[in-house]
């Protein structure tokens, strides 16, 4: 094996590690009135970034909303729907009656607030001790994680005096992690040139 080979295939082999020693996951979701159940013709919108991070078992929950009709109640994450073709509703996975220090009596407004994904007081006591989670808190972690992950399953709803059960809403999925993928790509390129550094070199 030439050096520079070897060290390609050191670079894959990190690469590869990476995913597992990365511990935090992103996730994001756009709010809209139509995309509520039932849907309504809300003008508002919505966008929203949750943050876990698994080793410092954090989530940070960031927010933003504009044009509602109706002025804040409440809001939080709900989890999980049920499969179709139930409704695809659930209920408040997340801290009650809201997030702490949500803006509230508002039409617009920004969120930005970190949970301890350890506490029990950041999820809600029906979601903490459900037949699922069982008043584990790794449990209804693992739960929100997961769903989230699925991206058809979490909802971020925000409750309005227009919309008592939600004027928008908007289910969280998955963004890949940006601190992985350049480094796997770059691990990937280190191959492919050792690979075409071969090609070209007499026999
Ligand atoms: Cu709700």
């Amino acid at each position: 094996m030439t050096h520079r080979f070897r060290m390609a295939l050191l670079g894959l082999a990190l690469s590869a590690a990476l995913p597992a020693a990365a511990h935090i996951e992103v996730f994001t979701t756009s709010m809209s009135g139509p995309a509520e159940f039932p849907a309504n013709t809300s003008p508002g919108t919505g966008a929203s970034t949750v943050t876990m991070d698994f080793d410092a078992l954090t989530m940070r929950v960031q927010a933003s909303f504009s044009g509602l009709q109706g002025n804040t109640i409440a809001a939080h994450i709900h989890c999980c729907v049920p499969p179709p073709p139930a409704n695809p509703t659930a209920g408040v996975a997340t801290i009650l009656p809201s997030f702490t220090n949500f803006p509230l009596a508002v039409q617009l407004g920004d969120y930005d607030f970190t949970y301890d994904l350890a506490a029990a007081s950041t999820y809600s006591s029906g979601f903490l001790n459900n037949a699922q989670n069982g008043g584990s808190v790794a449990n209804a972690m693992n739960t929100l994680a997961a769903a989230m992950r699925a991206g058809n399953l979490a909802y971020f709803n925000i409750h309005t005096t227009s919309f008592n059960g939600g004027e928008i809403r908007g289910f969280l999925a998955p963004v890949p992690e940006p601190q992985t993928y350049p480094l796997m790509a770059a691990g990937l390129g280190l191959v492919g040139w050792a690979a075409a550094r071969r090609r070209v070199r007499p026999a």
